[in-house]
C-alpha cells in the first residue's frame, strides 16, 4: 500500500517527485493494481496538469487541476464542509452528513474528464467540486482525513483496512445528477479556534498564559511567604516580617493557565476546529531543534486531528552555535513534526514595510514568499497586533492612514444596524488600526488594511487578526477592525480577541462574514465551553461543524 499525503504547492512537489526518481516508479506502482490512497496534493498529483504550475502533473487522471474563483468566496479555502458520495456505497466510511477538513486553493472542478473517477462532491461557495476520487486501486481526497477528526480517521482506518471498499465499475455514478439536481448541499461551516498562547514561566516551565492587552502576568504579585518562624525567632523583633514597604515589588506571575498539550488535547476532544499554539516569547537563545515548541507540536498532532497552527519565531534565525537557519527551515522543522499551518507575526509587518518602501517591488525571499511557494499559501497564517490610535478629528489622523480611518460613532459601513459606540478615552470619535510588532510592544507607522493586503500580495494563505485593545477583555470582538480587514483581502480571516460570550461570536460572524473566530480566556478558564458556542451558533442559524470525537 502507498498512502502520499501532503501540504504543499502542486509545482515544487512534482518537480521533488521527479527529482528524486519517485515519479515513474510511483506511476508503475499505480499501475500495478495495488492500493494507492492520495490526500490533497496527494490527490492532485494525479491529474495531468494545475493552474498552480507549469509543472505537469502524474497524468494517471485525464484532467485538470483549475483555480478557484474568489470573486464570491475567501481562497485559500480553509474550513471544514461535507462531501457528497455520488456512488450506491459509503466507500470507506466516507458519509455525506459528515464534515472534513480541506484546505486548498487548487480544486478538480466536476465534469465528464472525471465523471468515471468522481467519488464525492463538495460544494464552496457556487462552485461544485471533485472532493475525492476512487477507480479500482486508487483513492484520493482533496480533504485531510488525518485533520478530519472521527469522521476522517474512520475513513483512514478502513482504507488501511481495506474495508468498505466498493468497486465504483459496478456502481452507478449520479455526479451529473447531483450536480444538476443541486443535490450538493452547501454545508462549509465556520471555524472555532482554540489560541494557546505559551512561554515559560518563571521557573522555567512552559504553560499556557493569557494576556490582558498584552500583560500576561497577574495583575497582584503574589505575597512572598512568611519565613518560617522558629521559637528561636519567634520573638526575636530583628526577624519579624518588615512592615517597612519592601525594597523591591514582588514580582507578579507569569499567569499560569494549564500545559500546552493537555490543554489542546482537551480543546480537541470538546470539538475545537482548530487550534493554535502561539510561542510569545520565541525562545531566541534556544537552537532551532531544541525549541521546546517542538515537542508541544510532536505530542499534540499525535492525538489531536484537528489542524494545529504554530506562530511566534517563525522567521530567519541563528543558532548560539552561529548556525544560521532561514525562516523556511524552521516552518519545515515544525511542519515535520505535525504543525498544518505557520503563523508569522512581526516579520510580516517588516516585510510589508520593505515591499513598500521598494514601491511594491517583492524580493522573493521574505518568509512569507518562501514558506508559500515551498507549502502553499493555505499553510501560511500571518498573526496580525493591530493597537486602536485614536483621533478627535480625520486631520489628526496621519494622511497615509487617512483612508482607513473607522468612525466610532457610525454603523458598520455598508450596513444600518447601529453598533455600539466606541469613543476613545478622550472621547474620540475616530481611529485607525495601527500595526506593533514584538507582542505588541513597538507601534509601527503601517495600518491593518496595508499590512493585510501587503501579506496577501506576498503570499499569505490567511490572518489571525487579533487586537491589542481587546485582548482578555471579554468586551466583544472588534467589529470595525474585523469588518475592515474581512473587506480588505480575498484570503480567509480569523477574528481573535475579546469573545466573552457565546453571542459574541454570533455577533462577529453575521456583522462581518469572517470565516473562524478564535478565543483563548474564556476557554482557558472553563467560563464559556466550545460546545455551548457551536450550540448557540446552530441556533441562530449559523453553521458549524457537529462531528466531536
Ligand atoms: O512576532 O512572529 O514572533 O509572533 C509572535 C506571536 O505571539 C504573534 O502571533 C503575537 O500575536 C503573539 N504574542 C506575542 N506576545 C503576546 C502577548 O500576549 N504578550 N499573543 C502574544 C497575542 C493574541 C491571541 C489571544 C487573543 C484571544 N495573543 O493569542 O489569545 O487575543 O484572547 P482572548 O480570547 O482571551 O481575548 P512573532
Amino acid at each position: 500500500m502507498i498512502l502520499f499525503p501532503g501540504v504543499g504547492n502542486f509545482g515544487s512537489a512534482l518537480a521533488s517527485l521527479r527529482k528524486k526518481g519517485f515519479s515513474e516508479p510511483l506511476k508503475k506502482y499505480i499501475a500495478s493494481g495495488r492500493p494507492y490512497m492520495g490526500i490533497c496534493i496527494g490527490m492532485q498529483a494525479l491529474f495531468l496538469s494545475s493552474d498552480e504550475s507549469d509543472e505537469p502533473g502524474l497524468g494517471v487522471v485525464p484532467a485538470h487541476v483549475g483555480v478557484f474563483a474568489n470573486a464570491d468566496k475567501a481562497v485559500p479555502c480553509i474550513g471544514w464542509n461535507g462531501a457528497s458520495l455520488v456512488g450506491d456505497g459509503a466507500e470507506y466510511g466516507l458519509d455525506s452528513d459528515s464534515s472534513y477538513y480541506f484546505v486548498h486553493s487548487f480544486r478538480v472542478k466536476y465534469d465528464a474528464d472525471v465523471e468515471d473517477w468522481a467519488l464525492t462532491l463538495t460544494r464552496y461557495g457556487d462552485e461544485v467540486y471533485v472532493s475525492s476520487i476512487q477507480k479500482g486501486n486508487v483513492f484520493a481526497t482533496q480533504f485531510h482525513p488525518e485533520k478530519s477528526g472521527k469522521a476522517g480517521l474512520d475513513v483512514l482506518r478502513r482504507w488501511l483496512e481495506q474495508e468498505g471498499k466498493v468497486d465504483m465499475s459496478k456502481s452507478v455514478r449520479r455526479a451529473e445528477a447531483a450536480v444538476q439536481a443541486d443535490l450538493v448541499r452547501k454545508s462549509f461551516t465556520k471555524r472555532i479556534v482554540a489560541c494557546l498562547d505559551v512561554r515559560t514561566n518563571d521557573a522555567g516551565d512552559l504553560v499556557v498564559t493569557k494576556g490582558d492587552q498584552y500583560d500576561v502576568r497577574e495583575a497582584e504579585a503574589t505575597p512572598a511567604p512568611p519565613p518560617p518562624a522558629t521559637s528561636a525567632t519567634a520573638n526575636d523583633a530583628s526577624t519579624a516580617p518588615s512592615l517597612d514597604p519592601p525594597s523591591q515589588p514582588a514580582p507578579r506571575d507569569v499567569r499560569n493557565l494549564g500545559k500546552p498539550v493537555d490543554l489542546a488535547r482537551r480543546y480537541f476532544a470538546e470539538g475545537a476546529d482548530e487550534i493554535a499554539f502561539l510561542n510569545i516569547t520565541s525562545f531566541r537563545s534556544c537552537p532551532l531543534h531544541d525549541q521546546p515548541m517542538l515537542d508541544v507540536v510532536r505530542q499534540s498532532a499525535e492525538t489531536v486531528f484537528v489542524p494545529l497552527t504554530i506562530g511566534g519565531g517563525i522567521r530567519d534565525t541563528v543558532d548560539p552555535d552561529g548556525t544560521a537557519r532561514s525562516a523556511l527551515e524552521v516552518a519545515g522543522t515544525y511542519f515535520r513534526c505535525g504543525a498544518d499551518k505557520v503563523s508569522i507575526g512581526s516579520d510580516a509587518v517588516f516585510a510589508v514595510e520593505a515591499m513598500l518602501a521598494a514601491g511594491g517591488v517583492k524580493t522573493g525571499t521574505t518568509g512569507i514568499e518562501t514558506i508559500s511557494y515551498a507549502y502553499g499559501a493555505q499553510a501560511l497564517v500571518v498573526s496580525i497586533d493591530p493597537k486602536r490610535a485614536y483621533a478627535a478629528s480625520l486631520d489628526d489622523v496621519p494622511l497615509l492612514h487617512r483612508p482607513n480611518t473607522v468612525d466610532l460613532a457610525a454603523p458598520l459601513p455598508g450596513t444600518t444596524k447601529p453598533l455600539k459606540t466606541e469613543l476613545g478615552p478622550n472621547g474620540e470619535r475616530y481611529c485607525w488600526y495601527q500595526c506593533t510588532v514584538r507582542g505588541g510592544r513597538e507601534l509601527r507607522d503601517l495600518d491593518v488594511v496595508q499590512l493585510s493586503q501587503g501579506v496577501e500580495a506576498l503570499g499569505a494563505g490567511e490572518i489571525l487578526l487579533n487586537s491589542v485593545d481587546r485582548d482578555g477583555s471579554k468586551a466583544g470582538f472588534d467589529l470595525r477592525l474585523v469588518n475592515q480587514v474581512r473587506k480588505a483581502v480575498r484570503i480567509p480571516v480569523v477574528a481573535s480577541s475579546g469573545a466573552g460570550t457565546v453571542e459574541d461570536f454570533e455577533e462577529v460572524f453575521d456583522a462581518t462574514g469572517v470565516e473562524a473566530a478564535l478565543a483563548a480566556g474564556i476557554f482557558h478558564r472553563r467560563e464559556v465551553p466550545i460546545a455551548d458556542v457551536k450550540d448557540h451558533l446552530r441556533t441562530a442559524g449559523i453553521p458549524v461543524r457537529k462531528d466531536l470525537l
